[in-house]
């Protein structure tokens, strides 16, 4: 009996480890909602390097579907513009992994817009955000050239971001930390069931279309077409964490006897 257990559990290993591999997709176009996990034991290093990211669940993939043109732009295959965001929480931060695959890297304008760079909006109020931009809701703008920008609201604190582009992977790389004070009142806990207004767009410049001429998002019209928060999607911060999770506690046993 003890030996039957033991086999069906290793015969289990190897399914259990190819369903962890790869990480749920959902089609930011589909989704009104994202899963945030604790992290829980995993420390987050920001560093623009994804190995402490091996444990997270779901990726918000933008692509064709949330493409909009603007002064020309087109959207020509995955490689032009592809974006996979996963979102993990501790009590103080969020953290979030941001690769952009983007055949052309083109920094030539003057503001993180229309130099492949990322805008994103956050309101911890959550829930049902009233039309018109408030102090609630905070919008930042950043991109490898121009670095990290906020553009509206009640800061205290710094965002901790890393950015690089690997011309030779065809991505561009972001790690950022952001610490509760900069999004909401000090002294703000974050907590499982809290959930958190937010949007995010990744302007694509490229030689054929310089500057901002597209961009792929989630609740994008939050922060293109004027600045709609009714727009934004919402962040649920679950109780489930990156380590807690049996298969994910297989896979981390595995990880440890290969190396
Ligand atoms: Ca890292
Ligand atoms: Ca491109
Ligand atoms: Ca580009």
């Amino acid at each position: 009996m003890k030996r039957f257990s033991l086999w069906v559990l290793v015969s289990m290993v190897p399914l259990l480890l190819l369903s962890n591999v790869s990480a749920d997709e959902i089609n930011a176009a589909e989704a009104e909602t994202y899963t945030v996990l604790n992290r829980d034991g995993q420390e987050i290093t920001i560093d623009a390097r994804f190995d402490d990211w091996r444990f997270a669940r779901d990726v918000l993939v933008m692509g064709k579907d949330t493409w909009e043109p603007f002064q020309g732009g087109t959207w020509k295959n995955a490689e032009d513009l592809t974006v996979r965001l996963q979102i993990v929480w501790d009590t103080e931060n969020l953290y979030f992994a941001l690769r952009v695959t983007d055949d052309e890297y083109l920094a030539e304008g003057g503001n993180p817009w229309s130099n492949d760079g990322i805008q994103m909006a956050i309101d911890v109020s959550g829930g049902e955000i009233p039309p018109g931009l408030t102090g609630s809701t905070h919008l930042y703008n950043f991109s490898i050239k121009d670095g990290w920008q906020m553009e509206n609201g009640n800061f205290k604190g710094e965002a901790e971001i890393v950015m690089e582009r690997d011309d030779a992977l065809g991505q561009s790389l972001f790690e950022w930390r952001m610490p509760a004070e900069i999004m909401a009142d000090k002294g703000t806990v974050f907590e499982a069931g809290m959930e958190i207004a937010f949007a995010i767009i990744v302007n694509d410049s490229d030689k054929d279309a310089p500057g901002q001429t597209g961009w792929v998002g989630w609740g994008s019209h939050t922060i293109v077409f004027g600045k709609n928060p009714e727009e934004m999607k919402t962040l649920i911060l679950s109780d489930q964490t990156l380590t807690v999770e049996p298969r994910s506690k297989l896979t981390t046993l595995w990880g440890r006897i290969k190396r």
